[in-house]
């Protein structure tokens, strides 16, 4: 069977889409699926019975991580892993991660509709915690398979409602059998909408991705002292939100300085104790860098504490800076992105490289692993809001170089 006319079902792919955007829909348009709660439940669950109305057999991993297995005619060799996250952002869209993870199970049910048998077996991952929003570590559940976070570190890691990553797995059964531990594998693909605007501005139907931008992560707390409005005069205050709002501009005056490849962001700020006539005595907050040369995430990286620093010893404060992770500039196993252009290409699609400015499970099971990943539009590059949209003609698009790619990977 040649590769035209193997054809993925695009409108059961669609169809799958939006029935797991039923799983914490937002009023918006949008989804709140937060990683290890109970709308994140529901969302494995269905995943999981999809996966086993195919016969594929599912084993989950103490991260939570989900394997959907495809046997091979080959047993003997290392499995082809597809996949993404079904976790969300607090108000997040249909298809940030989803895509990925639905586009995977298309294939399964393409390859079963078409008899085809694959040479090597393969694995569907649904992958913990990719977000990192509710528990400060992006990339959560691979970066553990992967040994780039320390197990018991994660599981200790606490959500702003002081419940842990352990208690969090277990309160709602997900916490696997197996080792979150890296396996044989042969490679990884992921789909994923691009999160940008260049595919849409330039009306490429696919994103052959080289590697994804370099970043870190910081939590930061200031201290200074609660103090009445009306009678502490400005030379007594310690006020720790006057103190956060100037870091916040410096994040914002470092990214400028680097033009427009630099990303500087403060996404969370909770003041103490918030009310309006109390001087706040505490501000804790989310500080990330990003940027495509390793080199210039480090000159960040070592830059902000030192000035952060100075302006909280400016304004007679104390500040605390939690390195969360960095990692540098990731480059994907070109082998498996020529896979993903000559899919691209054979499939008549207009194609362009690009690199990913979001972070991806793939960054850290590239570590392990042979990896790529392909991209598709979304409208106007927005993404981690309930807005985000794409056309399903481009999900088809996207998963149909996922099908060959896979393919031309366990076949070889
Ligand atoms: O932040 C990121 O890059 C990812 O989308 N969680
Ligand atoms: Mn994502
Ligand atoms: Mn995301
Ligand atoms: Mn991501």
């Amino acid at each position: 069977m040649s590769g035209t006319n193997r054809r993925i079902d695009g409108e059961r792919l669609w169809d799958s889409l939006m029935r797991m955007a039923e799983i914490g829909a937002t009023p918006r348009g949008g989804v709140r699926r937060l990683a290890l709660s109970a709308e994140d439940a529901q969302g494995r669950e269905r995943f999981r019975d999809w996966c086993e109305a195919l016969g594929l057999s599912v084993r989950v991993d103490s991260m939570g991580n989900m394997f959907a297995r495809r046997e091979g005619r080959d047993p003997g060799r290392a499995p082809v892993l597809f996949g993404s996250h079904l976790d969300s952002q607090p108000s997040g869209g249909k298809f940030d991660g989803a895509l990925g993870v639905l586009a995977g199970l298309e294939v399964m049910r393409t390859l079963r509709d078409l008899d085809i048998a694959t040479e090597a077996p393969l694995e569907l991952v649904n992958w913990t915690d990719e977000e990192g929003s509710r528990f400060g570590r992006s990339l959560m559940g691979s970066g553990v398979w992967a040994g780039v976070y320390p197990e018991g570190e994660i599981l200790a890691a606490r959500d702003a409602g002081g419940v842990s990553v352990g208690e969090a797995l277990d309160g709602i059964g997900a916490r696997g059998p197996h080792p979150a531990a890296p396996f044989p594998a042969d490679a990884y693909f992921e789909l994923h909408i691009e999160q940008g605007p260049i595919l849409e501005r330039e009306a490429k139907a696919v994103g052959v991705v080289t590697g994804a931008q370099a970043q870190v992560w910081w939590d930061a707390r200031v201290t200074g002292q609660d103090s009445h409005a009306g009678t502490t005069p400005p030379s007594a205050r310690r006020d720790a939100l006057v103190c956060a709002a100037r870091i916040v501009d410096l994040v914002d005056r470092m990214m400028r300085a680097r033009g427009e490849d630099g990303r500087g962001t403060v996404g969370f700020l909770q003041v103490e104790p918030n009310s309006r006539n109390v001087v706040p005595g505490e501000a804790r907050f989310s500080v990330e860098f990003r940027h495509p040369a390793t080199a210039e995430m480090e000159r960040l990286a070592a830059e902000f504490p030192r000035e952060a620093d100075a302006i909280a010893r400016g304004c007679g404060v104390e500040l605390e800076l939690q390195e969360l992770f960095r990692f540098p500039h990731q480059a994907f196993d070109a082998g498996c992105v020529d896979l993903v252009r000559q899919a691209a290409a054979r499939l008549g699609f207009p194609a362009r490289e690009i690199v990913s400015g979001a972070g991806h499970d793939a960054v850290y099971v590239s570590r392990r692993v042979p990896t790529a990943m392909i991209f598709t539009p979304c409208k106007d590059g927005l993404s981690h809001n309930e807005a985000e949209s794409i056309l399903p003609e481009e999900a088809e698009a996207g998963c149909q170089v996922l099908f060959e790619a896979v393919l031309a990977r366990a076949n070889r």
